[in-house]
């Protein structure tokens, strides 16, 4: 299989650490939509990364299936539970969580570049909030645990580690370390796993 994406993409990354942590064979190949060639256009219509093609030309999106077709090819590890609902619930929960993070450091980003005169200031101030609550809610839901859901890594950690790098990668000027210290030394601790590296390095 074919991961098609871009090394700054948060969602791209949560793809990868699951397909790393799994060690399921996949070609990673840099692929952004927007440039002439992309052969993301071809086979995803939304034309967005990630997107993942199987071995018999299936394509896969988003980010959220991605991750769960991904889990269900091999249990080393299971990331997102299986039998136990209310568990399961809690990661996708985590996911989604991350995943509106990643959204709005997306719509926040989007905005900044444009020109100074043409910024929604508003929009940005609501998705900045947006953010700084999510962040103390996770705080708050990690507490001191080793991992965000039960006693092993799952999918939730995978994907909140990928929402914090890009918010260092898009606005290194919030201070989330200072203001979450648990959070910070779950971050230390995430980012000395091999996959993480790996997504780090290229
Ligand atoms: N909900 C989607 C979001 C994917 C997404 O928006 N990806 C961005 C890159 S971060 C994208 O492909 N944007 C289209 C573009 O850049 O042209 C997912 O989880 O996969």
């Amino acid at each position: 299989m074919k991961l098609l994406g871009t090394n700054t993409s948060p969602y791209v990354r949560k793809t990868r650490l699951v397909l790393l942590e799994k060690r399921i064979p996949h070609d990673y190949v840099i692929d952004p939509p927007r440039e002439p060639g992309s052969l993301v256009v071809r086979v995803n219509p939304l034309g967005r990364i990630p997107s993942l093609i199987l071995n018999d030309e299936t394509c896969v999106f988003d980010s959220a299936v991605i991750a769960e077709y991904a889990d269900t090819l091999n249990d080393k590890p299971i990331l997102i539970p299986r039998n136990d609902a209310k568990a399961r619930m809690r990661v996708k929960r985590w996911e989604a969580l991350a995943d509106g993070i990643m959204d709005s450091a997306v719509v926040v980003r989007t905005e900044s570049i444009r020109p100074a005169g043409k910024q929604e200031t508003d929009i940005i101030l609501l998705h900045n909030n947006a953010i700084t609550r999510s962040l103390s809610h996770t705080s708050e839901m990690l507490g001191s645990h080793e991992w965000c859901e039960g006693d092993c890594i799952t999918l939730a950690d995978l994907a909140l580690v990928s929402a914090l790098i890009y918010l260092d990668l898009r606005q290194a000027e919030r201070d989330w370390r200072n203001a979450h210290p648990n959070l910070a030394s779950w971050f230390v601790r995430m980012s000395e796993r091999a996959s993480v590296r790996t997504t780090m390095e290229a």
